[in-house]
């Protein structure tokens, strides 16, 4: 008997025939044969010469933003059996990643990850066979940089000791923002971090007023309302004396002082020439209210031509007065009349003090009196006509 199988049968796997009763030899009319024939048999182990077949090799999506999952799957068959099957991608500007690829439905093969280099990332997906037979097949995705908020922030480079500081930024997304915040270390050295108030796409914060001549550094986070966010990077802003101020910290139980740290009282003397225009900012050292008055007549009362701050709280206030009479003066807080008092003394002119201005004066005058006379002189004599009498 011959037996022809009408396809190839598989390797090392074992197979039964069956020859029923309604089978004839080979005479005519033909022998019935006397009962069922049963037999097995196994295919041998053959050589395996065809290594695995990939198809259908896909990147989902084909373009990705960065740090998002980004999928690569294919199918993978092989004759005889699947070895292994990996994912080697070479990230843009150098550096390759090689994983192995997970079973799928069926015949696939997937690798999910997020990839955070944006540009083309060429990849390769190598497949093995039980038989150590190799194949490869190769594809490409592309990562585009994140979708981020977008923030614009550009803080000012200074802001006056004792003045609040309102930083704004402009906070845009292709979806709405979910939250901005500032992030802000004060002149104290005590990091923050806020919600800023928003109205649209502008965002801002105010910034309490400083009380030393340091500097701040700050930035801005923002969220979008899918998970995405961004950062800017952090700025300096430097707190400083306003130029051509008298800086005064006050404090209730310290007096005054030129600095936070240096309070006395009495105060320290500020001296100014007479007829100079005098600024003074004051900063209440311990917020409590506090202002600044020269009592010049010496009632302990602020009169109305005396120079009077309003309250220092919070904020710095500030007063520009003429020094307009010669003498020595108390300058107080009017609620803090005996602890904080100092001396302002409105000294006389460098002029008025000694230098012999109008001796000095009239003795210039007098030389280009002189001068002038000697050069009319001159002019008239070389212009007259030589006489001819
Ligand atoms: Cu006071």
């Amino acid at each position: 008997m011959t037996f022809n199988p009408t396809a190839n049968l598989a390797a090392s796997t074992q197979y039964r025939g069956l020859v029923n009763v309604s089978a004839r030899d080979d005479s005519d009319p033909g022998n019935a044969v006397g009962s069922p024939y049963t037999w097995t048999f196994t295919t041998g182990n053959v050589l395996d010469t065809e290594p695995p077949t990939i198809a259908g090799v896909t990147a989902t999506p084909t373009t990705q933003v960065a740090g998002s999952p980004l999928n690569v799957s294919a199918t993978v068959t092989d004759n005889v059996g699947v070895g292994g099957v990996w994912l080697e991608v070479q990230a843009p500007g150098g550096g390759a990643t090689n994983a192995s690829m997970a079973r799928g439905p069926g015949d696939t093969y997937f690798l999910e990850r997020a990839y955070s280099t944006v540009g083309i990332h060429q990849f390769t997906i190598w497949a093995s066979d039980t038989s150590n037979l190799w194949n490869s097949a190769g594809g490409a995705f592309e990562v585009t940089p994140a979708n981020v908020p977008t923030i614009e922030f550009a803080p000012p480079m200074s802001v006056d000791l004792g003045a609040p500081l309102n930083l704004t930024a402009t906070v845009t997304h292709s979806v709405a923002i979910a939250e901005a915040r500032l992030n802000f270390t004060d002149t104290e050295g005590v990091n923050r971090n806020v919600s800023m108030d928003s109205q649209g796409s502008s965002y801002w914060h105010v910034v309490p007023a400083q009380l030393r001549a340091r500097s701040m550094s700050v930035f801005v986070w923002a969220r979008g309302v899918d998970g995405n966010v961004n950062r800017t990077p952090v700025r300096t802003v430097s707190v400083q004396a306003p130029a051509g101020y008298v800086v005064l910290y006050g404090n209730t139980n310290s007096g005054w002082g030129f600095g936070p740290d240096n309070l006395s009282s009495p105060g320290p003397t500020v001296r100014v020439t007479l007829g100079a225009t005098v600024n003074v900012l004051i900063l209440s050292a311990d917020r409590a209210p506090h202002n600044f008055y020269v009592d010049y007549d010496g009632d302990l009362v602020p009169d109305m031509n005396e120079p009077k701050t309003v309250d220092a709280r919070d904020t710095g206030a500030r007063i520009t007065f003429v020094a307009d009479r010669e003498g020595t003066f108390s300058y107080r807080c009017e609620y803090h009349l005996s602890v904080m008092v100092g001396t302002l003394v409105v000294e006389p002119t460098p002029s008025a003090a000694g230098f012999p201005w109008l001796p000095v004066a009239v003795g210039i005058l007098a030389v280009l009196l002189a001068v002038a006379a000697v050069v009319m002189i001159r002019r008239r004599k070389g212009g007259r006509p030589p006489r001819q009498d």
